[in-house]
């Protein structure tokens, strides 16, 4: 009658960038000067959208908006190591995800404006819509990363949730599925400690995201979610692995909402000032730039004309967006499904009847 340890496990941690910029050139992902400079280009594209559309929000000219600041690097680390063909169910945290994807920034306007055109992915992008409910998109990332495999097409699955979602039945099917049917998903959490109010101690008992992979049998890595090179090698990795059919990674991006949840919520009720200029030290965008700089990637002149580029093309979809004509009401019905149900079509004609 032995008593002997069956398993023990471990988690890793992966940061490649400090926050003063300095590289562990040992970790490095393969990049050239010019993926980098395009790293960097997006990063600041998306904060100055982000930026943007919660100031539109303020003048009431969009609907509710979540800001995504502060995430920028797990958003767009991630979606650069994936392609086109590729998978990718995103959250409503996920804007900067979806414009690093090439959702076209008036669709991501128009989807913030309760317009549902805007998530019409662009052809040969497979985006899939935004999940507003927590948690549901990982069990359809599973189903398509289920029918990828037995299709045997190269595609593999991504899908983006917040720390809270894992706390949810969906997460643990899902993961279950995934492991049982080795399928080629990425479980990407971006664990921004908080789930509105709720801080992470709350939300699980379990000291990082990352271990829950053990249960399920696959690999679970924590990476510094604020270290776009640490999110891209994990994420290029995992892609590469579930590619060749070595089944699926949970990778957990360790980062910080440096916003409100949404712009219904007010985060000082819940956080300090002083634990928000703690993580503005370690802010993904300023991180890259001082890197780059000590790289002699980028100077002051140069920095001002990636700003002024990425001012102009956020002004340029935000007029754009504007002259739109309203979406119809009807619209409502219409995309619920491929083909409307007889209910659907006497519902629609009664509310439009004169
Ligand atoms: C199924 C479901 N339950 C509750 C909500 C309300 N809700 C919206 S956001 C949120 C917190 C989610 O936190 P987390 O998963 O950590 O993501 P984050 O917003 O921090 O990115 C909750 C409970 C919801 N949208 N869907």
């Amino acid at each position: 009658m032995p008593k002997k340890v069956l398993k023990e496990f471990k988690v890793e941690y992966l940061q490649v960038l400090d926050e003063e910029g300095n590289c562990d050139e040992a970790l490095m992902p393969k990049l050239s000067n010019e993926d980098i400079k395009k790293m960097y280009e997006m990063l600041v594209l998306v904060r100055i959208f982000d930026q943007k559309a919660f100031n539109m929000q303020r003048q009431g000219r969009l609907g509710t908006y979540i800001q995504f600041k502060g995430q920028e690097a797990s958003q767009v680390g991630s979606a650069m190591a994936l392609e086109d063909k590729d998978f990718v169910f995103p959250m409503y945290r996920n804007s900067g995800l979806l414009i690093a994807r090439k959702q076209p920034i008036v669709q991501v306007l128009q989807y913030w404006s309760g317009d549902e055109r805007g998530q019409k992915a662009p052809d040969n992008v497979n985006n899939f819509p935004i999940s507003i409910p927590v948690g549901t998109q990982e069990v359809h990332a599973v189903g398509a990363a289920w029918a990828a495999k037995l299709r045997n097409t190269k595609q593999v699955a991504a899908v983006y949730f917040g720390e809270g979602a894992t706390s949810k039945g969906d997460f643990h099917e899902a993961m279950n599925f995934a492991g049982v049917f080795n399928v080629p998903v990425i479980f990407i959490c971006e664990n921004n400690q908080y789930a509105i109010s709720v801080p992470r101690k709350k939300q699980t008992h379990a000291e990082t995201i990352a271990q829950k992979a053990v249960a399920y049998g696959f690999e679970g890595i924590q990476v510094d979610g604020m270290d776009i090179f640490a999110v891209y090698k994990a994420m290029k990795d995992a892609v590469e692995k579930a590619r060749n059919g070595n089944g699926p990674t949970l990778i957990e991006c360790f980062t910080y909402r440096m916003c409100d949840h949404s712009t219904s919520d007010d985060a000082s009720k819940y956080r300090s000032k002083e634990e928000l200029e703690q993580w503005a030290k370690k802010d993904p965008v300023e991180r890259l730039e001082k890197h780059m700089r000590k790289k002699n990637l980028l100077d002051d002149s140069h920095k001002e004309s990636i700003l002024n580029k990425s001012k102009d093309i956020v002004e340029k979809a935000v007029t754009e967006f504007e002259k739109l004509p309203p979406a119809d009401p009807k619209d409502i019905f219409k995309y619920v499904f491929a083909e409307m149900t007889q209910q659907q079509k006497e519902e629609m004609e009664e509310l439009f009847e004169k």
